[in-house]
């Protein structure tokens, strides 16, 4: 029975938008070690490239707190420690397979090898033993990000970045010693390692994370290296014919100014025409291709849509694409060195992208872990030709229970609707919203152009016309801790402009923690189509997906009261417009199976 409440009780918060994340300082791009010396045998400059806290990597013998409210029930992660980039993930034999850094020593960044797990439906997952650790001498100080490539004779191979004895970063293969073993669980490396290294004015601490690898029609095998030359971010393009000797090509696929470090490239072909996925090497008149980068400097990722222009061996943005560190992101909240692989099992693309923590060193210690991969999205390009849109993976549907469901209800101004019947700390639920009248949506001001700082000033509890409106995620029954995830809808002169925002500033009373709050603008017209916004709501996470998925913000939040039953679901209304809920369905989530 939904309960009716009053807003009476929003306070209103002041956001401060120079809380400084904690990948900031985990990952700022500095190597301590050597002070980062000349290196004399190669006559190569190491700069700074990843700070690392060597007097936590490893404290496996730490205690680590049994209460763990903030543990996932159907995201992936290990048991234990730091885990970041998802790497080469892919289908072979029927079997998904997700290789990602992990520090198997302790919950901070560190001692990183390619950890291992396999599933058969991307929900529920079986680890193995690392795939992948520093066992050569051109990855003896860290295997750090890549790729896989199926190659021809159904044989997979990985392209990873191996740290050296010099800590420069060059690229090494490695394939499976079996490959009868659908599982995959051991992997050799050949000797031609490293087969691609830092020579040629490329700076050996700025090449890493090559992408799964493309064919041309030349019948060679393409690459792209993540990489910047002072402040120009560039995708280093390699070619080879054999996957084993590597080729240069003398210029990069794309570069772009002023963007800083290039972290975990990644460049698909997209469909114009329909939202099945295709291979990586596929390319035509109805294909367009998407690069997207992960940028060292801000952790926010950005791509663009454009021609891969396969005479000049060169990627072009379509005119409006921006990429300058400005334009399209997959994900407005926590989301980083994501990557796509095509699922040939169902010809969809699927994204996965790693959550980091908002909360600090001190506290990823005392839980023994850090970092969880999103749940996987398909990935596809909107019919407009402007964007892609991400939606989460079916499959998670078959840990719906419990469901509830309300259709067509008024969501008057000022009230607040519980959804009750859910374990609300472990749920999915979708509602869309009908704005039967938009003649009083208030005016945009020409100066809001951010909208991050346009969602921080203007949160869930500073009222406004048209919104906001949207559900309260993991709060507690008085409200003292919520997460809003909300839009507001503006007018312009010649449309109305439609806001989503993700509100953490009162996700906790926990003092402690980046709350910033986080913001997109979602091109959705609310005059002919509903506004709808699903969040997949999982103890410590909340991803949410505006307008079927054309805006995409994940929160990481860490309530001290709204954990476990003492968390509650509801749907506002804290505009001064009455609206309707059109259709509203909840499920609690079961627990995915993750065996260790
Ligand atoms: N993480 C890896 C690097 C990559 C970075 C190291 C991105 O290969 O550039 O763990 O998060």
């Amino acid at each position: 029975m939904p309960i009716t409440k009053f807003l009476s009780s929003f306070h209103l918060i002041s956001p401060s938008l120079l809380l400084s994340s904690k990948e900031a300082m985990a990952f700022t791009a500095f190597w301590f070690i050597g002070l980062c010396s000349l290196l004399l045998g190669y006559g190569v400059h190491v700069e700074a490239s990843h700070k690392v806290f060597l007097n936590l990597q490893s404290h496996q013998n730490a205690t680590t707190t049994t209460h763990q409210p903030y543990r996932t029930g159907y995201h992936f992660q290990p048991a234990k420690n730091w885990i970041n980039d998802p790497d080469g993930p892919m289908i072979y034999k029927g079997i998904y397979h997700l290789f990602y850094q992990y520090n198997p020593k302790g919950a901070v960044w560190g001692n990183i090898v390619w950890a291992h797990s396999t599933s058969t439906d991307l929900v529920n997952w079986v680890h193995h033993e690392p795939a992948i650790k520093p066992s050569i001498k051109s990855d003896i100080n860290g295997c750090w990000s890549g790729s896989t490539t199926i190659l021809p004779g159904y044989k997979p191979a990985i392209l990873y970045t191996g740290i050296d004895p010099q800590n420069r970063q060059v690229q090494n293969l490695a394939f499976p010693k079996n490959l009868s073993d659908p599982f995959l669980v051991e992997w050799t490396k050949p000797p031609q390692n490293p087969v691609m290294t830092p020579i040629d004015g490329i700076n050996a601490s700025s090449f890493r994370d090559p992408t799964t690898a493309w064919k041309a029609p030349d019948g060679k095998w393409r690459v792209i290296i993540g990489s910047k030359i002072d402040r120009l971010g560039k995708a280093i393009l390699y070619k080879s014919k054999d996957f084993i000797k590597w080729e240069r090509v003398d210029h990069p696929l794309h570069s772009s100014k002023n963007t800083g470090m290039w972290e975990c490239p990644d460049f698909f072909p997209v469909s114009v025409n329909s939202g099945v996925g295709l291979d990586t090497s596929v390319t035509g008149p109805s294909v367009k291709h998407v690069l997207k980068v992960s940028l060292d400097d801000t952790k926010h990722e950005y791509y663009t849509i454009g021609t891969y222009n396969l005479k000049k061996d060169k990627y072009f943005p379509n005119k409006g694409s921006i990429d300058n560190g400005s334009g399209l992101r997959y994900d407005y909240g926590k989301f980083y060195a994501s990557k796509t692989f095509f699922d040939s099992s169902k010809n969809r693309r699927i994204l996965w992208g790693w959550i980091n923590e908002s909360d600090s060193v001190n506290d990823d210690i005392k839980k023994g872990w850090s970092g969880v991969q999103a749940i996987p999205r398909n990935i596809w390009l909107d019919k407009s030709g402007k964007q892609l849109v991400q939606w989460p993976i079916d499959e998670i549907e078959k840990l719906h229970e419990k469901p509830v469901d309300l259709q067509s209800t008024e969501l008057k101004k000022g009230s607040v609707i519980e959804v009750s019947g859910i374990t609300a700390s472990q749920a999915d639920v979708e509602v869309s919203f009908d704005l039967s009248t938009l003649k009083n949506a208030e005016k945009v001001n020409p100066s809001w152009d951010n909208p991050q700082l346009l969602c921080s000033q203007k949160g869930a509890s500073v009222k406004g016309s048209l919104g906001p409106f949207g559900l309260l995620v993991l709060a507690s029954e008085g409200l003292e801790e919520q997460t809003a995830v909300f839009f507001r809808v503006f007018k312009n002169q010649k449309r109305y402009v439609v806001l989503m925002c993700s509100d953490q500033s009162r996700s906790s009373l926990r003092k402690d923690l980046d709350k910033t709050t986080y913001g997109a603008f979602l091109d959705v017209d609310p005059l002919h189509e509903q506004l709808s916004l699903r969040s997949l709501i999982d103890h410590s996470i909340v991803e949410s997906f505006g307008g079927k998925g054309k805006v995409c913000i994940t929160s990481r939040v860490y309530p001290k009261n709204a954990v476990y039953d003492k968390a509650h679901l509801y749907v506002f209304n804290n505009g001064t417009e009455d609206i309707r809920i059109s259709k509203l369905s909840a499920w609690s989530m079961k627990k995915a199976e993750i065996s260790y």
